[in-house]
C-alpha cells in the first residue's frame, strides 16, 4: 500500500513564501511519506526557479503551466502527477499552517475519505478579517449550503486546505472555475466520511492576494454550473412541474366539488355559499397541497426519501407548513406591491407567486427532504 501523501501546492508570484513553507512542512512531516508538487502559473518573480532550486534537498515536483491561469484548475492538472494515494491541496502564502498537515493526514487514517481543515468549527477561525470580508465568506457557505445539499456535510466547505483519497475522483471530470476546489470535490467526487479539523487562517505576510471581485463572481458561476452538473437544476425545474399540476388539481376539485358533489359555489351567497364554497375551496387546497407532496417525495426528491412511515408523515407537516407559510408570503407580498407601492395586480401577484415559490422549494430543500 502506497503510504506517499502528495501536497498540491498551487502558485502564483510567491517567491517569497516558498522557501519557508517548504522548510516547515518538512520539520511538521518528519516521518511521513511525502512529496510536494508545486503548480505555477508561470510567475514573473522567479517562484518556479526558486521552487526547482529546492529539489535538491526536499522531495518537489515543479509543474509549469505557460498558458493557462486559475487556482483551481492548477490543482486539477497537478492530479495526473501525483504519485501518493492522499492528496493534500493548500496555499503557498503560509496562511495554511504546514503544521496542521498532519491532523489531515490523521483525518484519513481516522477513514476519512476527505478531510477538511476547517476555519468554522470549534478551535478554527479567521485572523484579521474585517467584517465585511467575515459576512461574505459566511454568506458564501450559505449559498452553497442552500443551493448544493451534498456541502451541507461540511462547515467549511470553502476552504481551500484539505487531504482526500484519490478514489475520490476517480473517474469523475472536474471543471472547476474559479478558486473553490474543495466545493467541486464535494460535489463530483464519490465518498462516505468527512472529517473536519480546526485551523486558524492566519494573515499573509508576504506577497499579494489573488482574490478579488472577480473570483467573487466566478464562485456564483462555480455554484450555478455544479446545479446544472449534479441535477440541482433539473431538481428545481421538476418541482416547479409540481407545483403546476397542483394548481389543475386545486381548481379541477373545486370545480367538481361545487358542479357535480353537491357543494354550494363560492358566488352563489344566497344558497350557502360562503361557508360551502369555501369548505370546497379549502378541500381542494388541501389535497393539491397532497398531492403535491407525494409527487415531491417520490419524484423531485426521490432521492432523499429516506425513512420509515414517521418520517414520512412528518415531512407532510413540514411541507404543509412551509406552503401555509408561502401562501402567507404571497398574500403579504402582493399587498405590499399592490396597496403600498401601487403597482398593478396582474404584474404584482406573478412577482409575489414567484418569491412564494422559492420560499416554497428553498424551505423544503432544506429542511423537509434534508439531505
Ligand atoms: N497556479 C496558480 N496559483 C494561484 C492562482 N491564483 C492564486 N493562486 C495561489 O493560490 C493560493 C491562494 O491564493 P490567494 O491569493 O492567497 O487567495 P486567498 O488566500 O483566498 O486570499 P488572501 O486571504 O487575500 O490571501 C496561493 O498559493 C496563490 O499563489 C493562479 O491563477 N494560478
Ligand atoms: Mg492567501
Amino acid at each position: 500500500m502506497n503510504k506517499t501523501t502528495s501536497i498540491i501546492i498551487p502558485t502564483f508570484n510567491e517567491h517569497d513564501n516558498i522557501k519557508t513553507l517548504v522548510q516547515r512542512l518538512s520539520k511538521a512531516l518528519s516521518g511521513y511519506e511525502y512529496e510536494i508538487l508545486f503548480v505555477d502559473d508561470n510567475s514573473s518573480d522567479g517562484t518556479a526557479e526558486l521552487a526547482e532550486s529546492l529539489q535538491t534537498e526536499y522531495p518537489i515536483k515543479v509543474i509549469v503551466r505557460r498558458d493557462k491561469r486559475g487556482l483551481a484548475s492548477a490543482v486539477v492538472d497537478a492530479l495526473s502527477h501525483v504519485s501518493g494515494n492522499n492528496i493534500i491541496v493548500m496555499d503557498a502564502d503560509l496562511q495554511h499552517p504546514p503544521e496542521v498537515v498532519p491532523n489531515l493526514i490523521k483525518a484519513v487514517e481516522q477513514g476519512a475519505d476527505i478531510g477538511v481543515a476547517s476555519r468554522y468549527i470549534e478551535g478554527g477561525g479567521c485572523q484579521g478579517w474585517s467584517f465585511t470580508r467575515r459576512m461574505i465568506s459566511r454568506g458564501a457557505i450559505f449559498l452553497a449550503h442552500l443551493l448544493l445539499p451534498a456541502t451541507r456535510k461540511v462547515n467549511d466547505p470553502m476552504s481551500g486546505f484539505f487531504i482526500f483519497k484519490k478514489n475520490v475522483v476517480k473517474d469523475t471530470h472536474l471543471n472547476p472555475a474559479g478558486f473553490k476546489i474543495l466545493l467541486e470535490i464535494l460535489m463530483i467526487g464519490k465518498f462516505q466520511k468527512v472529517i473536519e479539523t480546526p485551523f486558524t487562517f492566519v494573515i499573509r505576510e508576504k506577497g499579494e492576494s489573488k482574490l478579488n471581485t472577480r473570483q467573487q463572481i466566478n464562485y456564483l458561476k462555480h455554484i450555478y454550473s455544479l446545479m446544472q452538473r449534479t441535477g440541482e437544476f433539473l431538481r428545481f425545474i421538476k418541482f416547479i412541474l409540481v407545483g403546476g399540476s397542483g394548481v389543475l388539481v386545486n381548481y379541477g376539485l373545486y370545480w367538481i366539488l361545487t358542479r357535480f358533489a353537491g357543494f354550494t359555489p363560492l358566488d352563489d351567497a344566497s344558497s350557502g355559499g360562503i361557508i360551502s364554497g369555501n369548505l370546497a375551496m379549502a378541500i381542494s387546497i388541501e389535497t393539491s397541497i397532497i398531492t403535491n407532496f407525494l409527487l415531491n417525495n417520490f419524484f423531485t426528491f426521490a432521492d432523499r426519501n429516506t425513512g420509515g412511515i414517521f418520517r414520512f408523515f412528518g415531512r407532510l407537516l413540514n411541507f404543509n407548513l412551509i406552503c401555509l407559510i408561502g401562501g402567507l408570503i404571497q398574500i403579504g407580498i402582493a399587498n405590499l406591491l399592490t396597496i403600498t407601492l401601487g403597482i398593478y395586480d396582474l404584474i404584482a401577484i406573478p412577482i409575489a407567486i414567484i418569491i412564494a415559490t422559492l420560499w416554497n422549494y428553498l424551505l423544503n430543500n432544506w429542511w423537509t427532504w434534508r439531505h
